[in-house]
């Protein structure tokens, strides 16, 4: 098994990760990882596709994850070259002695890698880069518009991946990313819906498959950001990007096809600074085929915090997801529990535990399904995506059509 990152390559992380939001990334980052011959990632490489808001959380989580390094192989694609060269060249020849080899460096960096006479090799793409054999697996935490080519390619080479949610934008490019597994006959895409591994979801998930409640009736999820994550995010994106992890869960949860979705506008918040690009609170209400709903209500301008929860209501009982556990303080006239202010707090266990399903899966040839979420589910989420985008630009309750599940899913 993986056990410690060991200190050097701890140390390599953490830098990249400083350095690559001090440069603020608006490119991506490819990080490789090199496992000890009798690691369990033995002589294997991973490579992560990062974007600008992903590259601490995803450094920080590998990182985390206990992941054993022997050589930590950096690579960057694009305009990096001039930072990353310069970062290497120091790590190189100071703190981290040998510890770090430049192996991949597109665009304008090969000026830079030669002025900091760094040993290097340089591809001409990412996909060059995923196609060579030393890289054994492949994790995509790009921007979300981004996913759908290294997907496709990963899965035309077989190599297991690992993309961040949502698969890919929209209900029509999730689709091909399942028919070119389908036509492949192997399921190799792992999605990151990660709260299906948050030990409080998994105690719920599991409370509701004993059929310890009875069948679901209704739902009430709450999904709140203390402001927007990202310096693009838009309307739309309260959908696409935050509520789409609600999707997910409920398409988890209960038994049976979220059939129809309507979307509603609650009244401004005066501290969203975002203005008019931004309209939210946004609440969704879901239906499913056998009469169930659910509502989740999206606040992320709501300023206090990092906040979820999700309440289920079954014929003979209510289940909620708990807080998490955090110290109780009396203090000042008052008792009070600290409150995570992001999703990497919040969620961490979630993010460790399904990084290591997907490690294990590759270690036991194993292919994704069950807990962690497959290229259908992926698919699944951003078809209710796009009939909630359709329903809060044009009012209404929009239908959701799915394709046909192929067995490879079933
Ligand atoms: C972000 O991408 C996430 O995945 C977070 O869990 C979510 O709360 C946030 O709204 C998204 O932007």
């Amino acid at each position: 098994m993986i056990h410690h990152i060991d200190e050097a390559s701890r140390r390599v992380l953490e830098h990249v990760e400083v350095v690559a939001q001090q440069i603020g990334l608006h490119q991506r980052l490819l990080l490789s990882h090199r496992g000890d011959i009798d690691d369990l990632l033995a002589d294997e490489q991973v490579v992560v596709l990062l974007g600008q808001q992903q590259v601490g959380q995803i450094l920080d989580t590998l990182d985390r994850c206990n992941i054993r390094c022997a050589g930590t192989t950096l690579a960057v694609v694009h305009d990096l070259g001039l930072e990353l060269a310069q970062l290497a060249g120091d790590l190189i020849g100071g703190e981290v002695d040998g510890g770090v080899h430049i192996c991949t460096v597109l665009g304008n960096a090969k000026q830079a890698i030669e002025d900091n006479r760094l040993d290097a090799t340089i591809y001409d793409s990412a996909d060059a880069l995923i196609d060579d054999p030393n890289v054994d697996a492949v994790v995509i935490a790009s921007r979300n518009d981004v996913h759908l080519d290294p997907l496709l390619h990963t899965i035309a080479i077989g190599k297991p991946t690992f993309t961040e949610k949502p698969m890919t934008i929209n209900g029509s490019d999730s689709w091909k990313v399942v028919e070119a597994e389908v036509a492949k006959g192997r399921k190799t895409i792992q999605v990151g819906f990660n709260w299906r591994f948050d030990p409080g979801y998994d105690a719920m998930k599991t409370f509701v498959g004993d059929g310890q409640i009875g069948a679901l009736l209704m739902a009430g999820m709450r999904h709140y950001n203390a402001q927007a994550s990202t310096s693009y995010y838009g309307t739309d994106n309260v959908i696409n990007d935050t509520l789409i992890h609600n999707f997910d869960m409920l398409h988890y949860m209960f038994d049976g096809d979220i059939t129809s979705v309507e979307m509603k506008f609650a009244r401004m918040n005066t501290l969203n600074p975002n203005g008019e690009s931004l309209r939210e609170p946004q609440l969704t209400i879901v239906e499913f085929s056998d009469g169930a709903l659910a509502t989740a209500e999206a606040n992320v301008n709501c300023q206090y915090g990092y906040d979820i929860q999700c309440r289920l209501v079954g014929e003979s009982g209510i289940i909620s997801l708990p807080d998490v556990a955090t110290p109780e303080v009396r203090k000042a006239g008052q008792i009070s529990h600290a409150i995570s202010s992001a999703w990497f707090g919040r969620f961490i266990e979630a993010y460790d535990r399904e990084f290591d399903r997907f490690f294990a899966n590759i270690e036991a040839d194993r292919q994704p399904g069950g807990k962690e979420a497959t290229a259908w589910d992926g698919y699944v989420a951003n078809v209710v995506a796009d009939a909630a985008l359709d329903s809060l630009h044009h009012g209404g309750r929009i239908p959701v059509t799915l394709n046909e599940q192929p067995a490879l899913y079933r």
